[in-house]
């Protein structure tokens, strides 16, 4: 991989919440020309804008109706040329959201393939005769609820759709369907945009026949990755796209790949192969599921977390990093404490999570330390999984009261809500009234005062984000566990040619103690980086840390 993308560190922009110009409530381009000053001083050099794409907005946008058109709530084309020549002028690269798994029932080609069986666009979609009973091809359901199969009386026929049934699954059998999304992916690149993070992309080879699959997690239909997550030709595909297309232009891929082992993402990234340059991965993601999955109520342990990253940086050559995403709750409330430690365990989260190997992920506003929101309505969530996961846990029989506070815990409009920017009316965001509700805690959470208080977690970022992009440790350097059984403690060393960086994180609002292996001690090492204002200066055999404190040390 080339420098600019081992300097990357990515700022993951979701539009329609950043920052309104007109006033109708929706976040916009506009809006991200505004602040890309703001994104630029953070540290960051890559945005990853999510879909901006002509969209009903059944799945915010993840559901494209027209590839190669901006969605008018957004703004224009030419809104979008500035975006990218700007962002080019001022040293920042755009990345954009890729959705080829699927893209939206109201695109022209859906609307062609689901008339006949013979038409140029027939074959562009996942269509299945009924079964003999006139059921669907098999039991496999869908992520947000339901059958994964809907049925088109035209062709007398099931569609595949393993997201909402509006997202119909594209067939990548069809060579034709690929040609045409190579068209798409062209008509970006060569308008300048750095590169793609792809939605989805390891669920885009599917198995040839569908069969009845697994239960899992108290759902009532097949776990919808069976089949079709590292499908028989997924690697063909991506090697072709590499070949035709992204071989031919300087830009970075990044595949969005749940249900991907270690060793199954390596395949994806080894240069040798010729695919994508990094996967997300989602194993340190699940470290919180129970019964139901990932809305269960259920804690978290250190350890898992550890155990997961730890396996991770060992298996893989290049990680993308993150702790949260728009799909995810704030991390600063699923894995710190939001309340009396929210600065210093915001802050340990990052520094613990930018300094392993690999790109950083930063999702607008965890570098303000946003929260989980406090809605107190289901009706104030807008996310479409949120509702049905809330009817699906009452028909299990969980109360109301219990199905609401699993998916105020876990529903990805906690990660959705509007920029903060200031203490004035709605954060900041919008004159309008906004798509989603502001969070209430916007008055002391905000950027106005983070940019005003040298403390704050925005600072913290800028000065963690340059000590990751100066050194050479941070980027290339070998990663191993300290403690590697510490019930509190996240710690580890990056070592690059006798030199090392020495990253410690508490995750306990209590005082400890951690013994520092002898190993360590034959160099002196000092601090260069911590969450506190006089953590220890100097490495020595036993150190004490304070809730959620963080330091790193260098030799
Ligand atoms: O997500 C794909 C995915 O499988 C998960 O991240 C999923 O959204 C999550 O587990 C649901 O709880 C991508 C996008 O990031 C997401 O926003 C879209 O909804 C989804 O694809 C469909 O395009
Ligand atoms: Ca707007």
């Amino acid at each position: 991989m080339n420098d600019w993308k081992k300097k990357g560190v990515v700022y993951e922009v979701y539009p329609q919440s950043f920052k309104d110009t007109n006033d109708d409530g929706i976040g916009d381009i506009n809006g991200v020309i505004e602040k890309l000053d703001y994104i630029k001083n953070l540290g960051a050099n890559i945005i990853w804008l999510t879909p901006i794409f002509k969209s009903p907005l059944v799945d915010n946008g993840y559901d494209i109706a027209d590839y190669e058109a901006i969605n008018p709530v957004y703004g224009t084309m030419a809104d979008f040329d500035r975006l990218l020549q700007l962002s080019h002028e001022k040293g920042l690269k755009l990345v954009m959201d890729l959705v080829v798994n699927h893209n939206s029932d109201q695109s022209k080609w859906f609307q062609e393939s689901k008339k006949d069986r013979d038409n140029k666009y027939s074959d562009y979609y996942i269509w299945q005769d009924p079964k003999d009973d006139g059921s669907a091809p098999s039991n496999l359901g869908s992520v947000f609820g339901g059958s994964a199969w809907e049925y088109v009386p035209e062709r007398k026929q099931y569609y595949l759709h393993l997201f909402a049934k509006e997202q119909p699954d594209l067939n990548w059998r069809s060579k034709n369907m690929r040609q045409s999304i190579y068209k798409v992916m062209k008509f970006w690149l060569d308008k300048g945009v750095d590169g793609f993070r792809m939605d989805s992309i390891s669920f885009i080879s599917k198995q040839a026949e569908f069969k009845d699959v697994p239960l899992e997690d108290n759902k009532s239909y097949g776990s919808y990755y069976y089949g079709s997550s590292n499908g028989p030709k997924l690697h063909d595909y991506l090697q072709e796209m590499n070949r035709e297309v992204m071989s031919k232009y300087d830009v970075i891929t990044i595949g969005e790949t749940p249900h991907t082992t270690a060793s199954q993402a390596e395949k994806y990234i080894d240069p040798d192969r010729h695919e994508l340059d990094m996967v997300f991965q989602f194993e340190h993601m699940h470290v919180d599921y129970g019964e139901y999955g990932r809305y269960s109520d259920v804690n978290f342990k250190l350890s898992d977390l550890r155990d997961s990253f730890a396996r991770w940086q060992k298996d893989l050559s290049w990680n993308s990093n993150y702790l949260s995403n728009h799909d995810q709750p704030r991390m600063v409330s699923r894995f710190g404490n939001d309340t009396k430690y929210r600065k210093e365990s915001a802050k340990m989260l990052a520094m613990i999570t930018v300094l392993q190997k690999g790109t950083p992920f930063i999702l607008q506003g965890d570098e303000i330390g946003m929260t989980n929101v406090s809605f107190d309505n289901i009706n104030q969530f807008k996310d479409l999984e949120s509702h049905n996961t809330y009817k699906f846990l009452m028909n299990k029989g969980v109360s109301s009261a219990k199905a609401f506070e699993m998916i105020q815990r876990k529903s990805r409009d906690n990660s959705r809500t509007p920029m903060q920017w200031n203490d004035k009316k709605n954060a900041g965001f919008s004159e309008g009234t906004p798509w989603i509700e502001v969070n209430e805690n916007y008055s002391k959470i905000n950027v106005e005062d983070a940019l005003a208080d040298k403390k704050s977690i925005y600072h913290f970022y800028q000065k963690l984000l340059k000590l990751r992009n100066d050194s050479k440790i941070a980027i290339d350097g070998q990663f191993d566990l300290i403690a590697p059984n510490d019930s509190d403690v996240f710690a580890y060393t990056r070592t690059l040619n006798g030199k090392k960086l020495i990253v410690i994180g508490s995750f306990t609002d209590k005082k400890i103690k951690l013994d520092i292996p002898q190993s360590l001690l034959d160099n002196s090492y000092h601090e260069v980086l911590s969450n506190y204002d006089d953590s220890v200066e100097e490495l020595s055999n036993t150190i004490y840390l304070r809730p959620y404190e963080g330091i790193v040390f260098s030799n």
